[in-house]
């Protein structure tokens, strides 16, 4: 907590250790009260550097003893301001002796050592580990670890930490302790330890090499029975990883461990990931579909981290993506794989895109805006943002568009052949890719140094004579905070040419060598480029930016004739279903603006007939009944035809953010779909039906998700019979997905029962958190629901700021996910979001600083509702003890 300004850190700024650590030896004697601790770090001066102080890092810790190389160091030996302690002019071989003490029951921000349910676990990503112990903690600083943990044996019979237990045993007074260590030498960053009254399921699996290694999944009691899926997905990843890679596993024993309460999805800690609940425990009763996939894409995560993150680490803090965007890049296409088919592959893409159009686009043309490297920051942890990670991820999908799988695997081989146990920068993996594959990459490096999203403008020009086509593409990209003027990126930009019967025509490379290809990738490097392609004998319909090869917005002025064609013919899947998206958008900004005309001309009642004049049209409802009924497509790709652009999304699309307007015209749309295709959504309900054993296979989970999706449609007509059927899905669901979108078709209806249906739901599972996440979020996010009923559900008994999957589940899911209620038109919305991030900063800084993000697109609405936002960023701005992190963020979007 701070009064004073914080500073700002640059990248520019950074300088290298002045001392290196060979190794730290650290004694823990746990209570939770007060928690004793004793390293000794063993360092050498840095040839690299010219300094000669030991610097080191501390954050609310209680220092009890220093030494230095067996002398006890006094306040007069070393200056401490500041959460800096700095020892000057130290011997070139020194050993630090630290012991201090920690109060890990009164941590509520979750960073150092804390108490979960009466369980110690640490969390030390980014700089958690001087809430430990006095350390250089930064990336570029690696050491071997052995750790000593002493512990209450009753409560504490668990005692777990990095590396391999070596040693453990009895000590007086019915206490324990446990040795581990380290073979891997690691920066600080990547400690941790864990204590308690834990369970584990346990295997041993071989690895291809032959090796024998112990997996081990970790749960309080009484969880045991959601494990299997977690370690099905770590045998997975170990395999893909050993596959896809050539990467092995490098420890004897790797340890995932579950936590209730957790600031983030997992950590990869080495040999001891520590997880999310959310991501660990899973069985067909309590998760869903989406859970399942999600445990397995942050198991991936996690583990691909011990060679992305781990074995290569980070140089400093802005060289976050480096092991982010690659790892995050590294459990999509695990994800792919372990669904195995094309269509499967491309609706995993359409996942993936729609998180980044849905959250990083908004990211990236708002007040935090940042560049994938960024160039400074006042706090890290905001720095863990969407466009580290998924826009990161793009970036290192780009080189493998660039240089083809094989050339991206003897990248990725260069990298680690060049820099295995070393803490490098994104230079470095761009260095490696371009070498690996004698390729020049240095105008890629803007996709690391410039933020925003580019614009690609395409036309074509046929000449019917020449049988030729023409493809000009224009690259810009709009100013960000601190950076005004762009320089052209290196975008790949796949296209494809369709015939009049939608078939690919073959395209001949450019010069006319090489074979011939339905799909071309153009390397757009300059700012207006030209593509010729010849022997093309009709005027063809352009599939452009196939697979969504780059992050760009990409603009071409299809008629509607066109993008139904694509939706029916593409055989680019991702660009069919983007065809259907552009429609869709195209209706719904039309229908946000009748909206807002009808409103202004004071139609107040007329709205609905204006709205049914616009839908005139039925090329949307056309397209999207063939795309539903074509039984050669997956169900899971007919589901993703089938959900319209977010609000958010129709919300990024405008000059002026309206949200009532949006909100209407997108519920419009929705119920007149509902009317027109009732009888194919019907058939298609029946046909989806799950039967039988619940399985979260692909192909049973796209059925269910087309089912619940066109369940989702019908419960719009609000009638009797649809009420009917959504309970007695309720009712005889066998699984957590048919049962929770069950409920959810009744919450937003005017069901009588409903508030009965919720009330049975949560008495069913009132002993499973993560289920009373969901019932929570199922509320906020009802279109039923306003600002009070959110306040009203603040005082359940069962809510708590403390607990952040809590907080999320309520808070966030109200103020991020339930836009048209949030942006109530009296403010009531941004009051209450203010109270909540105030709360929050004095419980946990890192969640408030999320929850602050709420307002980033201020600026983008109308002048009322402006001003009210602007009010309440100001109020949070004047709170007293701000955090470094909620102050960087309020800061920020009242300047921009
Ligand atoms: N590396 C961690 C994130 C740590 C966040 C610190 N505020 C999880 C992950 O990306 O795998
Ligand atoms: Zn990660």
């Amino acid at each position: 907590m701070r009064t004073d300004t914080p500073p700002t850190i640059y990248r520019k700024d950074y300088a290298a250790p002045s001392y290196l650590v060979d190794t730290v030896d650290m004694g823990f004697d746990l209570t939770p009260a007060r928690t004793l601790v004793a390293t000794r770090i063993v360092m050498r001066r840095n040839p690299a550097s010219s300094e000669q102080d030991i610097v080191l890092y501390g954050e609310e810790i209680e220092l009890l003893q220093l030494r230095l190389n067996g002398k006890t160091l006094h306040a007069r030996d070393y200056r401490l301001d500041g959460g800096i302690l700095r020892i000057p002019r130290a011997p070139q071989d020194s050993t630090l002796e630290i012991e201090t003490a920690l109060r890990p029951d009164h941590n509520t921000s979750l960073m150092g050592l804390y108490v979960s349910n009466g369980n110690f676990f640490t969390q030390c990503e980014a700089e958690g580990f001087r809430k430990i112990t006095y350390f250089p903690d930064r990336p570029d600083v690696m050491a071997r670890y052995t750790v000593m943990l002493r512990a209450d044996k009753k409560t504490c019979p668990v005692l777990l930490s990095n590396g391999n237990l070596i040693e453990q045993g009895e000590l007086p007074d019915g206490r324990h302790y446990a040795k581990w260590e380290d073979p891997f030498k690691k920066p600080s960053y990547l400690f941790a330890l864990v204590a308690g009254n834990l369970v584990c399921q346990e295997e041993s699996f071989r690895l291809k090499s032959g090796r024998e290694v112990l997996l081990q999944v970790w749960v309080e009691h009484g969880n045991l029975d959601k494990t299997q899926h977690a370690m099905d997905s770590l045998k997975n990843s170990i395999r893909w990883d050993e596959e896809r890679f050539g990467l092995e596993l490098d420890l004897d024993r790797f340890m995932i461990v579950a936590v209730g309460d957790f600031n983030m999805g997992a950590m990869e800690n080495k040999g001891l990931n520590i997880f999310n609940t959310k991501f660990v425990l899973a069985n067909p009763r309590i998760a869903t579909d989406i859970d399942y996939a999600n445990i397995e894409a942050v198991v991936g995560h996690e583990y691909f981290h011990n060679w992305t993150g781990n074995r290569v680490t980070c140089r400093d803090w802005f060289q976050l993506s480096l092991k982010e965007g690659l790892t995050v890049f590294r459990d999509q296409e695990f994800s792919a794989d372990m669904i195995g088919t094309e269509s499967g592959r491309a609706v995993k893409r359409i996942d993936d895109v729609r998180v980044l159009r849905q959250a990083q686009f908004p990211e990236d043309a708002g007040p935090m805006a940042h560049p994938v490297r960024p160039d400074s920051f006042v706090e890290i942890n905001n720095f863990y943002t969407v466009t580290v990670y998924e826009k990161g991820a793009e970036v290192v999908r780009m080189y493998q568009t660039l240089l083809g799988r094989d050339g991206f695997r003897k990248g990725m081989d260069l990298y680690f052949a060049r820099h295995d146990g070393q803490a490098v920068a994104c230079d470095d993996f761009r260095a490696a890719m371009a070498d690996a594959n004698q390729r020049d990459l240095q105008q890629f490096e803007r996709w690391y140094s410039q933020a925003g999203t580019p614009r690609v403008a395409v036309t074509m020009a046929y000449d019917a004579a020449a049988k030729t086509v023409e493809l000009t593409l224009r690259q810009s990209c709009p100013p960000t905070p601190g950076q005004t003027e762009k320089l052209p990126f290196h975008i790949p930009v796949a296209i494809g040419l369709l015939d009049a019967k939608g078939r690919d025509i073959v395209l001949q490379a450019e010069g006319g060598k090489g074979k011939g290809a339905i799909t071309r990738v153009l390397e757009l490097t300059q700012a207006v480029q030209t593509f010729h392609f010849s022997g093309i004998s009709e005027r063809p319909v352009p599939s452009l930016l196939r697979g969504f090869s780059a992050p760009v917005v990409l603009e071409y002025s299809y008629s509607d004739a066109e993008l139904a064609f694509l939706m029916a013919h593409d055989s680019d899947a991702f660009n069919r279903w983007e065809a259907g998206q552009r429609l869709a958008m195209r209706r719904l900004l039309t229908l946000t603006h009748a909206v807002q005309e009808a409103r202004q001309a004071g139609h107040v009642v007329a709205v609905e007939s204006v709205l049914n004049n616009v839908l005139q049209d039925t090329a949307l409802t056309d397209a999207l009944r063939i795309t539903l009924n074509d039984k050669k497509l997956d169900p899971a790709f007919r589901e993703l035809v089938l959900t319209l652009p977010s609000e958010t999304m129709i919300a990024e699309q405008m000059e002026v953010i309206d949200p009532q307007a949006i909100h209407t015209a997108r519920q419009f749309l929705r119920r007149s779909l509902a009317q027109a295709l009732r009888s194919d959504l019907e058939a298609i309900y029946k046909a989806n039906r799950s039967k039988g054993p619940y399985h979260p296979d692909a192909a049973s989970s796209g059925k269910r998700a087309l089912q619940n999706v066109v369940l989702s449609y019908l419960a719009e007509l609000d009638d009797e019979a649809v009420h009917a059927l959504a309970q007695k899905q309720c009712d005889n669901a066998n699984n957590m997905t048919d049962r929770l979108a069950a409920l959810a078709a009744l919450t937003n209806s005017h069901a009588e029962d409903k508030q009965d249906a919720l009330a049975d739901f949560y008495a069913e599972f009132e002993d499973e958190a993560l289920v009373i996440d969901k019932w929570f979020t199922l509320q906020a996010t009802a279109r039923t629901t306003d600002v009070d009923a959110v306040r009203a559900l603040t005082q359940h008994l069962a809510f708590t700021l403390k607990n952040p999957n809590r907080a999320r589940s309520l808070i966030f899911s109200f103020c991020n996910g339930n836009p048209s209620a949030f942006h109530a038109t009296d403010g009531s919305g941004y009051a209450f979001w203010s109270e909540q991030v105030i709360a929050l900063n004095s419980i946990n800084p890192q969640v408030a600083a999320r929850l602050a993000r709420s307002l980033d697109r201020w600026r983008k609405y109308a002048p009322a509702l402006q001003e009210k936002m602007r009010a309440a960023l100001q109020k949070i701005a004047d709170a007293p003890n701000l955090s470094r992190d909620v102050a960087e963020v309020v800061t920020k979007s009242l300047a921009h």
